[in-house]
């Protein structure tokens, strides 16, 4: 490894080359070194420190088989792993994914971006990101319930409220953080939090399923306010059907804007009256308690379904995209600029590719997932701080905190993203350098780790 790069080219070859077939890693990191290398050029407390060298390689990977008994009594083998990689700033911290595209590579990539997300909240906590190649689609609840176990019993001597905290992601709600927080409890004989997303009788926090999805759309009010403009009237694409479009969309119905889309991993609808808000609860009951798909939808409300297509190609004046990673390509960017798009907040993480990125920097309001979507986590922290006071704050308690941070975090990215001439913020290259400045900080102070 060399002891200084500045040159984005040679950094990307020899990060490439240490880890080969991982792309979702090597693009997160290359659009942070994009903007980080740069800015730590000709800084003289930066220089010789290797820092993005250091914050590239994980502190540690763990990895292990998951083997549990289907309905049928079919033993089976999954692999799971656990990405702990910087506690520079706090203990471990960052969502477990259950889904049947879940590698390591996937995994390197949210957790490497979990760092800069969870500095960007203000509160104590380092980057970390787990789950399983497991698919719990069209699983009973007792399968995933000896999954959870299985998974747990390996997984408790990684984790503790001062060492690493898993919460939820794709394919891990409620329930799944119920079944793993009865194994961590039974493993570790301790009753702390250990995970946050827990249910409001075993330790949760008011307002944490609905924090991401809430989290964006503040993130998204503060840009607009930024222009003097608002959410009243604006038309909303939002992507995906799971934890942070339910409550992306929920909010944005509060704030006066009209959400038309919802999607899931078959097609999506479009509802050009507007998705209201008791079609929403009757979305909300399908998706968390039946565990229906989006198609459900339009046969309830009679409205549009596009199998095996996303909304981008609808006419909105804002978007959402809440499903998962590169699900927003170049041309989709391209479509949603012609068609007048004025701002996208990403609530997944990673949804548009580096093409569409791109395209969004130059031509609207972009805010990337490390900022606008770490809401959740947030929350999560203040879980954390909850569990440790042994005590539990009232929703509108943790929804003006939420808001706070969400504020916070926008005047970091225009504080590191406002370009020399004016106006213009580039809250991609404010969320990058806005999160690195802290952990880089905490690094060069604790010496060489
Ligand atoms: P859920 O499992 O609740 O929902 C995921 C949604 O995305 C579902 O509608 C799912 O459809 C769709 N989806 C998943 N994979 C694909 C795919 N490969 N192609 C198309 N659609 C897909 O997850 P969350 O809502 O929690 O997470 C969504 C995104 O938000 C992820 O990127 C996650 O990392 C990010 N995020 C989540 C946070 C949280 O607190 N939960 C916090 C911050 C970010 P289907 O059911 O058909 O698979
Ligand atoms: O991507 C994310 O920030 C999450 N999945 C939430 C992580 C958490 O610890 O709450």
């Amino acid at each position: 490894m060399s002891t200084l790069c500045t040159d984005l080219d040679t950094f990307m070859s020899g990060l490439e080359k240490r880890n080969p077939g991982q792309p979702e890693f090597h693009a997160a990191v290359k659009e942070v070194a994009a903007d980080v290398l740069p800015f730590m050029e000709g800084k003289k407390e930066y220089k010789n420190e290797c820092l993005m060298e250091r914050l590239t390689e994980p502190d540690r990977v763990i990895s292990w088989r998951v083997s549990w008994k289907d309905d049928q009594g079919n033993v089976r083998a999954d692999r799971a792993w656990r990405v702990q990689f910087s506690n520079a700033i706090g203990p471990y911290k960052g969502g477990l994914r259950f889904h049947s595209s879940v590698t390591k590579s996937v995994l390197k990539f949210l957790g490497f971006e979990q760092i800069f997300k969870n500095s960007l909240t203000g509160l104590p906590m380092g980057g970390a990101k787990g789950g399983s190649n497991f698919n719990p689609k069209g699983k009973s609840d007792d399968e995933v319930m000896r999954f959870c176990q299985s998974m747990m019993t390996e997984m408790h001597r990684y984790i503790g409220p001062e060492t690493d905290v898993p919460a939820g992601d794709i394919g891990v709600g409620a329930r799944e953080i119920g079944y793993l927080f009865g194994q961590y409890k039974r493993m570790a004989n301790q009753f702390n939090g250990a995970l946050t997303g827990k249910g409001l009788s075993f330790g949760g926090s008011a307002g944490r399923t609905e924090a991401t999805g809430h989290g964006v759309v503040y993130f998204m009010r503060e840009m607009m306010r930024d222009c003097d403009d608002d959410l009243e009237g604006k038309t909303a694409l939002v992507s995906g059907s799971g934890n942070v479009a339910l409550y992306c969309i929920e909010k944005l119905i509060t704030q006066g804007a009209k959400p038309v889309t919802a999607s899931d991993s078959s097609g999506f609808i479009y509802d050009k009256e507007g998705i209201t808000r008791d079609k929403l609860e009757w979305l909300i009951d399908l998706k968390e308690n039946r565990r229906g798909r989006i198609k459900e939808y339009s046969e309830e409300f009679g409205c549009e379904y596009y199998p095996d297509k996303t909304p981008w190609q609808i006419p909105g004046d804002l978007a959402f995209p809440c499903a998962t990673q590169n699900e927003l390509l170049g041309d989709d960017a391209k479509a949603l600029v012609k068609n007048g798009l004025i701002a996208l907040a990403e609530g997944a993480n990673m949804p548009c590719t580096a093409d569409a990125q791109h395209i969004l920097r130059s031509e609207v309001l972009y805010a990337p997932g490390k900022a606008s979507n770490a809401g959740g986590v947030a929350v999560s922290g203040l879980e954390q701080s909850q569990n440790a006071q042994h005590s539990s704050w009232s929703r509108e308690e943790v929804d003006e905190r939420l808001k706070k941070i969400m504020t916070n975090i926008h005047d970091k990215c225009a504080e590191y993203g406002r370009d020399g001439h004016g106006t213009k913020i580039d809250y991609a290259r404010g969320a990058n350098i806005g999160g690195f400045v802290k952990v880089a900080d905490a690094l060069l102070k604790c010496g060489v780790v």
